[in-house]
């Protein structure tokens, strides 16, 4: 059976090498196979059932994860988790206008997110809640973007974590000028305050001529610029498979830097190989792709019915990879916690869910003149204009009417 990697890159003395334009029906098949499946060429250091893998090249990245930091990996992922679900169902009462979940996506972002250093920077799409969690942005900010009182007001340089792009794929050309600034600036290279972005985007993104522009323009300029692709099966209700011939990660290629594929659902995996991404591109050899494995077990947004586009055995097929199950179950396997453990972290779950619901039920709605703040550093005549005409308008209405 020929697989895509033939397809692409025939062994010398294989004969012609099968173009886009004609491949044959085998090979097309195994290339839509490749990108459905993890494929033999997933890294995973830990599998679904909680098994501890070794890798030559990755170990070295995560030496220091000992049962206490997998233990905090742990706690990041249920408490993003419960902060997610938590907000799935304000949603649902009304609270909020439109919801994002990242459900089944906790260890991609988080292992990716706590790889990451104080000085790196990071470029989000909508859905990475688990990224602004590791890079301590309040999750109550989170909330006012999504119950449409606040535009994402965090200080992106003191968090390290640009605001959310809904634009598909525009994060990733933002991305790309900023890790060229880095390497114009000189902050690339052997020393220890070397700095490195990583940028996040999805698989319906790569179909986007912004992403393959970030890749041109990262690949001439050597931008140490990680991308971070979450592979989470669907773009809405596009699957993957109607996107790409190859596997994602195989695109890298042709754009003349490596890419690789890690599984999305290990933790210990998505930390390590990110680790050695901005590490290579810290050091002078990026960009890098990485493509996290992984699905989305939710709708891709509260305004969404899945089950009109997918079957549910799918998910039900996925559950079974979950990310936070085999941790725990690792964990407690190995002796590294023990059921107190798991009780104290669903238990701060409980209080971190109660908390952002109280937040969230009593957030005062904005005066109707913050729509014109922060939009110019220095003050503009056109915009004071804008916010007189806009508040004469509405006073129109009388005390208490609008
Ligand atoms: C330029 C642009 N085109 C279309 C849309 C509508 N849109 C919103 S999300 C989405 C799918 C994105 O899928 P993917 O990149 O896989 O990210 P995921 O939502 O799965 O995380 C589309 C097409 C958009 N926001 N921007
Ligand atoms: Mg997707």
């Amino acid at each position: 059976m020929p697989s895509p990697e033939q397809w692409t890159r025939p062994e010398p003395g294989a004969g012609p090498a099968a173009t886009a334009a004609e491949p044959t029906p085998e090979q097309v098949i195994a290339g839509l196979r490749a990108t459905t499946e993890g494929g033999a060429e997933l890294t995973q250091l830990l599998t679904p059932e909680g098994e501890r893998i070794p890798s030559a090249m990755f170990d070295p990245y995560v030496t220091d994860v000992d049962a206490e930091a997998l233990r905090g990996l742990y706690r990041d992922m249920v408490l993003v988790r419960r902060a997610d679900r938590e907000a799935n169902a304000m949603q649902r009462q009304g609270q909020l206008g439109i919801w994002v979940p990242l459900l089944g996506q906790e260890a991609a972002q988080v292992g990716s997110g706590r790889a990451l250093q104080a000085r790196d920077m990071a470029f989000p799409s909508y859905r990475e809640h688990g990224v602004a969690y590791t890079r301590g942005v309040d999750f109550r900010e989170l909330l006012g973007i999504f119950r449409c009182t606040d535009h994402g007001g965090w200080d992106f340089q003191r968090h390290g974590f640009h605001p959310y792009t809904i634009v598909i794929g525009n994060q990733v050309l933002n991305a790309a000028g900023y890790a060229m600034g880095q390497k114009f600036e000189g902050k690339v290279g052997d020393d220890d305050n070397a700095e490195a972005t990583i940028c996040y985007f999805g698989d319906g993104a790569t179909s986007q001529g912004d992403v393959h522009e970030g890749f041109v323009w990262a690949a001439v300029y050597d931008a140490p610029l990680v991308f971070f692709c979450q592979n989470n099966q669907w773009a809405i209700s596009e699957p993957t498979e109607r996107q790409s011939r190859l596997p994602l990660y195989q695109r890298a290629r042709g754009y003349g830097f490596p890419g690789l594929r890690v599984d999305g659902n290990d933790v210990l995996g998505c930390l390590a190989v990110t680790r050695w991404a901005l590490d290579e591109c810290r050091r002078g050899n990026g960009p890098v792709l990485i493509e996290a494995f992984t699905y989305r077990m939710d709708a891709h947004t509260t305004t969404d019915d899945p089950s009109r586009y997918r079957l549910s055995d799918e998910l039900e097929v996925w559950k079974h990879k979950d990310p936070i199950e085999r941790v725990r179950v690792h964990l407690a396997r190995s002796g590294g916690a023990d059921q107190t453990f798991f009780d104290d972290v669903d238990a701060e779950a409980d209080r971190f869910a109660a908390e952002l619901r109280d937040f969230c039920f009593n957030m005062p709605d904005p005066p109707p003149e913050r729509l014109f703040e922060n939009v110019y550093s220095e003050p503009s005549p056109v915009l004071d204009a804008q916010r007189e005409e806009y508040l004469s308008y509405l006073a129109g209405f009388g005390a208490g009417e609008h």
